[in-house]
């Protein structure tokens, strides 16, 4: 099996994660795909994943596998054993409505405000993006707004759980904790008196599966020679 990233990444990290938590993370090659030269909006990268992002899962049998909650789900259910993404009817449904909310309140809408609200990844993916969208605007700006009323959302929602799903950590949290990685890098910080969901964020952190897992300080490295 081949995961197509780039290491440091935050849907990236979410995979690492995932592996690590599952024991699957020497199972798979990582290819690396540079996101900086625009690696993934050309068509070798397109005919694998046709929505030019990371990361990707490329199975022996040449299945090509996108969206981290797909390939998180993958490697969930291949031991028969998903500790994730929820063993129950009930568990599932709650952590995929958590991961939703997580996604789309905070690691999708940071992506975009990264994107378009700040110099991003730099020149060469500027003509991949909408010109629409370029610069300090307002639509860029709202996904940045979206972020601060998602972390707001979940320190709340951390008063009375361990994890976003309940009592066990799940996709749901991983998704989180990816987004607030963008969130630091791109200069969105968890108010101080967030206490719950910093709180949860430095118990998460320990986790085995999750310490040293994320390749956070690449992305730092990538982003300081962009001069971000
Ligand atoms: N919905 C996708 C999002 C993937 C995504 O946005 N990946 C980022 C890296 S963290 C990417 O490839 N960005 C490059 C770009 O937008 O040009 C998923 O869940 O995997």
């Amino acid at each position: 099996m081949k995961i197509y990233d780039r290491s440091g990444f935050p849907n990236p990290a979410r995979i690492r994660i995932v592996l690590a938590a599952k024991g699957f993370d020497t199972a798979v090659e990582f290819v690396p795909v540079d996101l900086i030269a625009a690696e993934h909006k050309q068509d070798a990268f397109l005919a694998k994943n046709p929505s030019g992002v990371v990361p990707v899962l490329e199975l022996d049998d040449g299945t090509l596998i996108s969206e981290s909650t797909a390939i998180t789900e993958y490697f969930d259910n291949l031991d028969g054993d998903p500790i994730l993404t929820g063993r129950t009817p009930k568990e599932k449904a709650v952590v995929h409505m958590m991961q939703r909310r997580a996604e789309a309140y905070v690691t999708d809408a940071i992506g975009l405000y990264f994107h378009h609200a700040t110099p991003g990844l730099g020149a060469s993916l500027k003509a991949y993006k909408s010109p629409e969208w370029d610069g300090r605007d307002a639509m860029g700006q709202r996904e940045g707004e979206k972020v601060r009323a998602g972390m707001r959302y979940f320190n709340e929602i951390l008063q009375s759980r361990p994890y976003l799903a309940g009592d066990d950590f799940s996709m749901a949290d991983i998704t989180l904790f990816a987004g607030l990685m963008h969130a630091d890098v791109s200069g969105i910080n968890v108010p101080a008196d967030y206490a719950a969901l910093l709180d949860w964020r430095a118990r998460v952190s320990e986790l085995p599966s999750v310490k040293n897992r994320t390749g956070q300080a690449f992305l730092q490295e990538d982003l300081t020679r962009l001069g971000f």
